[in-house]
């Protein structure tokens, strides 16, 4: 498969890049901090996007390297902007479910916090529901380990998986992502208001903050301040930006 080749050479060549994408305080609209977005960045400019490589990356195996390799870089990012004085902002990285079976992962999470040198508690990792709910007590037991470093944890696409609320429970989280596809309707579509607001309730009831995704207008903004979320993320805000843009977005800010 040529593809393959293609991805090992772009691990080779740097020709992978991450994009940050804000996250944004509901109750004090501030920067919260970013969340990491690979892109392969084509010799002729143009950006692949990660779903178009990251199911191959996870069958071949390679999403071992580049994983490691966002993680890396996404951590020295963030402390590349705490040492300009940048404000105390946080870092999510996205787990693929391989990634998350690797034993080597917690190992993998030390390495780079050592390397970068930025506090455990300023790094998140996202791990889908589907991916956290494939084998809940295996993924209970990965995410203690995480959880003993000192790193948040959140669940992503939260609502478009299915959830054992049992495992919920016992999973060591501190977030849940709203999927985006419960936000886009979320004025006009009650269902999606209704999922919206009793995730909201269940996640404050567990002790979880909640994160809405795909905000993409002020409407959907004020409904979901209404509803006591507490941070939000969307193209309202910043689509994921380069390094350089999003480092103007922290000094500019919103
Ligand atoms: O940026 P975009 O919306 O195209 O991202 C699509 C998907 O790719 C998202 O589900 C996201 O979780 C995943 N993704 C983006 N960056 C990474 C990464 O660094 N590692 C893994 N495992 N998945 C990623
Ligand atoms: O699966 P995950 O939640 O990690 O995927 C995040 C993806 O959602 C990224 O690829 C990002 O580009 C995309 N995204 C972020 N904000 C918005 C938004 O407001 N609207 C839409 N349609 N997509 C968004
Ligand atoms: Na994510
Ligand atoms: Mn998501």
């Amino acid at each position: 498969l040529r593809m393959e080749a293609d991805l090992r050479r772009a691990l080779t060549n740097g020709e992978f890049v991450l994009h940050y994408q804000p996250k944004i305080g509901t109750a004090s609209r501030r920067l919260l901090g970013f969340e990491a977005l690979i892109r392969w960045q084509q010799r002729d400019g143009s950006l692949v996007a990660p779903a178009r490589f990251i199911p191959l990356a996870e069958e071949t195996g390679l999403i071992g390297a580049i994983g490691e390799w966002a993680l890396n870089t996404a951590c020295q990012t963030l402390q590349r902007w705490r040492a300009e004085g940048l404000r105390n902002l946080s870092m999510s990285v996205n787990l693929s479910a391989r990634q998350l079976r690797n034993p080597a992962l917690p190992a993998q999470v030390q390495g780079a916090l050592a390397r970068s040198g930025i506090p455990p508690e300023r790094l998140e990792m996202e791990i889908t529901e589907s991916v956290a709910m494939e084998d809940p007590a295996r993924t209970v037991e990965i995410l203690r380990e995480l959880k003993a470093i000192g790193i948040g944890l959140s669940i992503d696409d939260f609502g478009t998986g299915y959830s054992s609320l049992a495992y919920l429970k016992l999973l060591p989280i501190d977030c849940l992502k709203l999927d985006r596809t419960f936000v886009t309707d979320i004025e006009t579509d009650p269902n999606d208001a209704a999922i919206c607001a009793a995730t909201i309730r269940l996640a404050h009831t567990l002790g979880l903050s909640v994160v809405a995704e795909g905000v993409e207008t002020v409407e959907q903004a004020r409904y979901l301040d209404g509803l006591a979320c507490d941070v939000m993320q969307g193209y309202y805000f910043s689509r994921p930006l380069p390094e350089a843009a999003a480092r103007a977005f922290i000094i500019n800010g919103v």
